[in-house]
């Protein structure tokens, strides 16, 4: 697309192709070209239900069965789209960087399917659901409804971090370490207002790094980043990689 190379500022390309540490968060605006809704886009409401409201343990207890079938429903979707540019780009960026981490938000797995191999699930994913009694982690298929624990019977919920709920504290701490000491981070398609994951880039602000923020439009983030490109990721990192590394 015209104008995305203009927009990458020349600083990003030189500090990048010179990084030793490069980390990356991502949000679900990287998703957003596979056709997976976002989580504050208009495009995100389910059956009338804001995803914000669904997302929380007061939801599932009050309706098990409507928090179930909407995480049936997004597995159903994330499972018939592919991953776009971004996650390929973000690949890439793992074979060329060796100290590498993802830090992702999104719980839709396409950075693996993508190749990623080093990636932080901060959020939890899609694809597992675990037991409220035993804490017994189950593998999703062809689950419908209400989902129960084949080891103590007890009723199972997706494993993702709802609103309120604390992070896993060990992948919490290695997100920090990974921000905190990369000399790049790259922050993509996240509206950077969920914490604690908003504060990653601060963390590698406060410590010198290079924070390339690439977002459709302005988020909070913006006018603390060293650099702001407004574009779709997609477009935006496949730009970045070529112009920082070469052919792809
Ligand atoms: C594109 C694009 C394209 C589109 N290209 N870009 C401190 C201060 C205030 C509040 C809190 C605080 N600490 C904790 C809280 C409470 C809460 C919180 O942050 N609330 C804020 C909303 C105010 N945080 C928590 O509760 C966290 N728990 C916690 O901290 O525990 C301790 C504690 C609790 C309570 C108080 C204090 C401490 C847990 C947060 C868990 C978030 N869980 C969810 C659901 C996960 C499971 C699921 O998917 O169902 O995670 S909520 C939802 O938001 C999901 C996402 O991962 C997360 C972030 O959303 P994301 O990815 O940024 O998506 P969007 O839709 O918001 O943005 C998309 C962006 O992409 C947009 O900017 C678009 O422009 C852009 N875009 N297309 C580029 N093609
Ligand atoms: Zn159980």
């Amino acid at each position: 697309m015209a104008g995305i190379k203009e927009n990458i500022p020349d600083e990003a390309i030189q500090r990048l192709r010179g990084a030793k540490r490069l980390a990356i968060l991502t949000g679900a605006g990287v998703s957003a070209e596979s056709g997976v809704p976002t989580f504050r886009g208009k495009d995100g409401l389910w059956k009338n239900h804001l995803p914000q409201q669904l997302a929380t343990p007061q939801a599932f207890e009050k309706d098990p069965e409507l928090v179930w079938d909407w995480y049936h429903w997004r597995r159903k979707v994330v499972l018939e789209v592919l991953p776009n540019p971004a996650h390929y780009s973000i690949a890439e960026l793992e074979k060329r960087v060796p100290d590498f981490t993802l830090i992702t938000q999104n719980v839709d797995r396409l950075h693996l399917r993508a190749g990623s191999e080093r990636i932080l699930e901060i959020h939890g994913d899609l694809h597992h659901a675990r037991c409220g009694e035993c804490s017994a982690i189950a593998a999703l298929e062809e689950h419908q409804g209400l989902v129960t624990c084949d080891i103590c019977g007890g009723l199972m919920r997706p494993n993702v971090v709802w609103f309120g709920e604390s992070l896993d504290v060990r992948l919490l701490e290695q997100a920090f370490i990974a921000s905190g000491s990369s000399d790049f981070l790259i922050v993509a398609g996240t509206s950077n207002v969920v914490q604690p994951a908003a504060s990653l880039a601060y963390a590698a602000l406060e410590n010198g790094g290079y924070v390339l923020e690439v977002n459709l439009d302005p988020t909070p983030l913006t006018g603390s980043a060293t650099a702001t490109v407004l574009g779709h990721a997609g477009e935006v990192l496949e730009e970045l990689v070529l112009l920082a590394f070469g052919e792809q």
